[in-house]
């Protein structure tokens, strides 16, 4: 049987008495444009829960959260915040928030048990009462067809190490926008391929696991592949749709004031961020980056003749997730010159979201852009005042931006609610709206009533 959870009117009058007069907005100091998405984001295995409900396979993060040692406190999604069950709960919160965008993600082993071949409706059916009820209550989908969780039948194949998984991703994403239409306005192709590369391939500290720097390589050329094949597949429908992928970018600064440094900012910058933004962009891998790839490198291999015109295949927006700035020595290491937070890789910097965003304008045009992702964790489980601070600054900096003339479109936070976060299992909590995980409880924390009244105001 389900439990039923309860958005208590007294707990949520509790934490709003928190809030600081001062963030007790009356009119924005700081407007921002007229129809500007005031958004949160989450993902499908980080949230959904009913991990072998309704006939869903399993997806690479089902079978690496069994795994023993993986995840802190032996930690799974199987349940998370059970928003399968609970999503009218939680469309209910999203529109007594004022949400004008939601980013969630589609478990392509929902839709599809084996990656490809047979579809299950009941899957399908999910997504289409998930988007049908943020419709009716003025909310716009924004949807992320790969938020990591490749389904395991295809990592039985090679996963994203075997070049075909860019044609199953494409078929898959096909499939969706065949099952949607016109009622999705926004697609992301892959979120944070970065992250995949670099922690998945590299660190092995996400799924698969695995410990292969060349490998991770070829992996990232496979993900961007996809993309753009995706994005082929969504134009070749005729639909009105948009579509980009997101991209984890970091401002990267020299740690000191030395030409090495500068040198190994540049380095660091093809790394982070052009290795990703160009070829989606302007459809070439940097050449400073290229270069630090070995002759004998499986990636040099993995490029064929075409590849770049498909993943540069026109985009209609870049999806941004900032969450903080990499700062760099003469012999390239990383040092830290901003606090951070309880994700002691996370370094807060707000000026950095405006350099990223004005340095993508500069470098790569008028894309219209939108944060996809911006947060951070705290252990306030209520009294979030650091996180209203972190979103007060950055939304600050965003608001700069779009004075200098970026065309920033929209803003989501992460995260819109507490739920599995990766390696961290369930000990870090991103969410403005707090998840008692024994009872599935949500409770609106300072931050989430914060938002609102900057949602209602249009501005801080
Ligand atoms: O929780 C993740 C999300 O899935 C991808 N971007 C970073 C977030 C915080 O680590």
């Amino acid at each position: 049987m389900r439990r039923r959870s309860v958005l208590t009117l007294g707990a949520v009058g509790a934490v709003a008495a928190a809030v600081r007069p001062s963030d007790a907005l009356a009119s924005a100091a700081l407007p921002f444009p007229p129809g500007f998405g005031w958004g949160a984001a989450t993902s499908a295995y980080q949230l959904e829960g009913a991990a072998k409900e309704d006939g869903r396979g399993p997806s690479v993060w089902d079978v690496f959260s069994h795994q023993p040692g993986r995840i802190r406190n032996g930690d799974t999604g199987d349940v998370a915040a059970d928003h399968y069950h609970r999503y009218t709960e939680d469309l209910d919160i999203m529109r007594d928030l004022g949400l004008t965008s939601y980013r969630f993600s589609i478990s392509w082993s929902r839709v599809l048990p084996t990656g490809r071949g047979t579809v299950n409706p009941r899957g399908v059916d999910f997504y289409h009462r998930l988007i049908d009820g943020l419709l009716s209550r003025g909310i716009a989908p924004v949807v992320t067809l790969f938020h990591w969780d490749t389904p395991q039948a295809l990592q039985e194949l090679g996963g994203w190490e075997n070049r075909d998984c860019a044609s199953w991703f494409a078929d898959y994403a096909h499939t969706m926008f065949s099952a949607f239409g016109d009622t999705v306005p926004t697609w992301l192709t892959i979120n944070e391929p970065k992250t995949v590369v670099d922690v998945g391939y590299t660190a092995g500290t996400h799924a698969p696991g695995k410990q292969d720097r060349r490998l991770a390589n070829v992996v990232g050329h496979h993900l961007l592949l996809g993309h753009g094949l995706a994005v082929q597949a969504l134009r070749a429908t005729g639909g009105r749709s948009r579509i980009g992928a997101a991209l984890s970018l970091s401002p990267t600064y020299p740690a000191a004031d030395s030409d090495g440094a500068r040198r190994q900012a540049v380095a660091a910058d093809a790394e982070e961020n052009r290795r990703w933004l160009d070829p989606l962009l302007l459809g070439r891998y940097p050449e400073d980056w290229l270069a630090t790839q070995a002759a004998d490198a499986p990636v040099r291999a993995a490029i064929k003749d075409g590849d770049l015109a498909i993943i540069g295949s026109r985009n209609d927006l870049l999806g941004v997730n900032y969450y903080g700035p990499t700062h760099v020595t003469a012999t390239g290491s990383r040092v830290m010159r901003h606090p951070t937070s309880q994700a002691t890789w996370q370094e807060i910097y707000p000026d950095g979201l405006f350099d990223l965003l004005t340095r993508v304008k500069r470098d790569y045009g008028d894309i219209p852009v939108s944060i996809t992702e911006n947060g951070m964790p705290t252990q306030n489980p209520l009294h979030d005042q650091d996180r209203v601070t972190f979103l007060r600054d950055h939304l600050t900096a965003a608001h700069r931006a779009i004075q200098a003339g970026v065309p920033l479109e929209s803003y989501h936070l992460w995260s819109l609610m507490d739920n599995f976060e990766w390696a961290e299992g369930y000990t870090q909590r991103w969410g403005i709206i707090h998840v008692d995980f024994a009872t599935q409880r949500r409770t609106l924390k300072a931050s989430a009533e914060w938002y609102k009244t900057v949602i209602a105001n249009n501005g801080l």
